[in-house]
């Protein structure tokens, strides 16, 4: 809403924080009856620069869970939050965090998604949790599915290819939003939507030799069954927590053109639009036309009812979050392919990369929190936001981090741009407040925390947590509401 008075910077409600999720950072795979999750199948990368990107299919999958170590397996262990949540809430809480954003994993609640009654001591785990982060008034952020679905649910419906898993996921949605009703105040459904399409966890697992065509349709018909149980999800919320608040959460891949080339432009533009396809239908609760073309030039055919189109637009979420981590450029002959592991176009030459390829590009953040504003008009949250780097322990056990408070730093500084541009900005946590297991190489040695954490990719280590320069430099960025920089 336009107003005379001038914006100055991050309003004094803003949310600063971290984000984690439970696949990378719990640990205790197996403890208090917890079952195994798809993130937990994904072997260590092979290439350390790309990473495995989960490359799961039904022999990998077979092999994996046959598998009772975690050596293979990184996630299983994490970084043992399980057993050190108080420790590292109380180093949150030093740095002045007002929000901390974790996955709950649905396996500690139903191990195999398919249990009438809940496992108690899993829903037990997130109450003394809840409680911690009450202790020092940093409010949950909870995401309820970051990559973590039972992997019953996988092996016998192929992920969310099958519509009964709609149902799997809402008796959990509507479990976990009964027992923390009166503890979380935000709420996320599902982690980087937009990377189920992509087919490296909980979709297609299954399926070895599709076609591209075929492995779009597999897809984005999973991704429509992940819509609708959003919604219900939203529905649900609504009636068992009113004042609490539900977003959706993309992996925010900001597309520019190759050249000034209309060509080009109009070739991003449509990059961008299967960037930004999620978010419309969850937050405008309709498909875009847009996805009509595509979907009609690529023969895909999504099976959808008239209830999920009712659902839909019934329930909207009711802000907008998403990880931002790089921009690309869109391929085009000539350009030099991304070789990050997550950036899927041509290089910028006027941006520089991080070590695992990402291209770092601050300003990109700003141009990303207008284009979301100016299309929904709901209030956004940077959910995550950080550089993946190796970090070296000085013998006295200290991190000297310059080159991750740089990124941090350039980051904020164009967040609070795009504030004074008069974007609603909700919040920020940072990946990640300590180091953990690396999604996409499920390695430790790509580490983003402001805490290092003495564990290395085969494991070994004692767990010890040390500060890192970030961790001072971050804590008056909050104590200043993002005046010091
Ligand atoms: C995002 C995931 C996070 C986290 C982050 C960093 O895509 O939502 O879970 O992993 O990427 O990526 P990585 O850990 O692969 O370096």
């Amino acid at each position: 809403m336009y107003s005379k008075e001038s914006i100055t910077g991050f309003p004094k409600d803003f949310l600063w924080g971290g984000a984690t999720a439970a696949n990378q950072i719990e640990g205790a795979w197996q403890v208090d009856g917890k079952g195994l999750t798809t993130a937990e199948v994904v072997r260590k990368a092979e290439d350390r620069r790309h990473g495995s990107m989960g490359d799961v299919n039904a022999d990998t999958l077979q092999e994996a869970i046959a598998d009772h170590s975690d050596v293979h397996y990184p996630k299983r262990r994490g970084v043992d939050f399980y057993h050190h949540y108080k420790e590292d809430i109380a180093l949150f809480a030093e740095m002045g965090f007002k929000v901390f954003r974790l996955s709950i994993a649905w396996s500690r609640i139903f191990p195999t998604g398919l249990e009438e009654n809940p496992n108690e001591a899993g829903l037990a785990f997130y109450d003394r949790v809840f409680d911690e982060l009450d202790k020092y008034h940093i409010e949950p952020l909870v995401t309820l599915s970051h990559y973590e679905m039972p992997i019953e649910l996988t092996k016998r419906y192929n992920g969310w290819l099958d519509r009964e898993v709609i149902k799997a996921f809402n008796h959990y949605t509507e479990t976990v939003f009964k027992r923390y009703k009166d503890r979380v105040k935000y709420w996320l459904t599902f982690n980087e939507i937009n990377t189920s399409a992509w087919g490296f966890h909980e979709t297609g697992a299954m399926d070895g030799d599709l076609s591209t065509q075929e492995q779009l349709q597999v897809r984005y018909q999973a991704v429509h069954h992940q819509f609708v149980a959003s919604a219900i999800a939203t529905k649900q919320l609504k009636e068992i927590a009113p004042n609490a608040k539900i977003g959706s959460m993309l992996a925010r891949m900001q597309t520019y053109p190759a050249t000034a080339n209309p060509v080009d432009v109009q070739a991003a533009q449509v990059e961008d639009q299967k960037n930004l396809f999620y978010t419309d239908v969850q937050a405008r609760g309709e498909y875009p036309e847009y996805m009509n073309r595509y979907f009609n030039e690529n023969g895909i055919v999504i099976n959808m009812s008239t209830d999920d189109e009712k659902l839909l637009k019934q329930y909207p979420v009711d802000f907008i979050s998403f990880s931002y981590y790089m921009t690309n450029v869109t391929g085009v002959d000539g350009v030099e392919d991304g070789i990050g592991n997550m950036s899927l176009g041509g290089r910028n030459p006027y941006l520089k990369e991080s070590e695992w390829g990402w291209q770092i590009d601050p300003i990109g953040l700003r141009v990303s929190l207008n284009v979301l504003w100016d299309r929904y008009r709901k209030p956004l949250f940077i959910v995550e936001n950080g550089l993946g780097a190796v970090d070296e322990l000085t013998a006295d056990y200290k991190v000297h981090d310059d080159y991750r408070i740089d990124y941090l730093r350039l980051h904020i500084e164009q967040m609070k741009e795009a504030v004074i541009d008069g974007v609603d900005l909700m919040g920020y946590t940072m990946w990640a407040p300590l180091d953990i297991i690396s999604f996409s190489t499920s390695e430790m040695s790509k580490r983003y925390g402001l805490i290092y954490v003495d564990q290395d990719d085969a494991g070994n280590g004692t767990l010890k947590r040390y500060k890192k320069d970030s961790f001072f430099w971050y804590q008056k960025v909050i104590e200043s509401n993002g005046k010091i920089l």
